[in-house]
């Protein structure tokens, strides 16, 4: 096997060397409405829209360069059902205590309830037919869901992490990824959260003990690494 890395921090990803279609996915974490859109979840918590916004350009990018070199492409979104049967009332309490109760009506329909325009992934990042989508009711992805069966059967070890918020879905995610053994870079730039210095601490958070969750790179650098 020809060793293949990315540039990265605080080591180039993945640690083998062995980075291949067969063996890496992609993962883009709640490109939705409710968390980058006028009139969604974080923009009625009252947060800049601009720091959630602006992972889409290279997100976007990265896909088509993903995408055309056939590595396994995974999306998705965190809502409740119709019937918040899922939803913790703890969770509904602190989101109503910030003027965004989840369930509640918004301007772009119940907050966070699948089936509504805001729970909907945005046109630019829409999921291609045939890419999974994984519905979640928590913050991590692999808590209540099948993403972990999923990426085990098609032999995935290595997961390239993007999408929204860095210090919340995505972080959580990563944490459980890691811990189950797979190996994980984050894009700073394909990231973002609802506050700057969050986005800029969990990027550190990563990078100590030589990689403590694994490691954080750019999509300049993924995109190098793969031409
Ligand atoms: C949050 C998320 N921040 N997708 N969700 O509540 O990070």
């Amino acid at each position: 096997m020809t060793a293949r890395t990315i540039r990265s921090e605080p080591y180039a990803w993945p640690y083998n060397g062995d980075l291949r279609p067969e063996n890496t996915a992609l993962i883009v974490i709640d490109m939705q409405t409710d968390f980058c859109g006028v009139g969604g979840y974080v923009d009625k918590m009252g947060y800049d829209l601009s720091l959630t916004r602006a992972p889409i350009e290279p997100i976007k990018k990265l896909l088509t360069v993903m995408r055309a070199q056939n590595f396994l492409i995974i999306h998705t979104r965190e809502g409740h059902r119709t019937d918040l049967s899922d939803l913790p009332a703890n969770k509904r309490w602190r989101s109503q205590q910030i003027g965004a109760g989840i369930g509640d009506p918004g301007p772009c329909g119940r907050i966070l309830v699948r089936g509504e325009p805001g729970w909907e992934i945005i046109p630019e990042l829409a999921p291609l037919p045939g890419e999974i989508v994984i519905d979640k009711p928590g913050k991590g992805s692999f808590c209540a869901t099948d993403l972990e069966l999923i990426l085990r059967l098609k032999g995935i070890q290595n997961i390239v992490l993007t999408g929204i918020t860095t210090d919340v879905c995505v972080h959580t995610t990563m944490r459980e990824a890691n811990d189950r053994g797979f190996e994980c870079v984050l894009l700073s730039d394909c990231c973002g959260a609802t506050d700057k210095g969050n986005h800029d601490h969990a990027l550190k958070m990563i990078k100590m003990q030589g990689g403590v969750f694994g490691a954080v790179a750019t999509s300049s650098a993924v995109i190098e690494a793969l031409s």
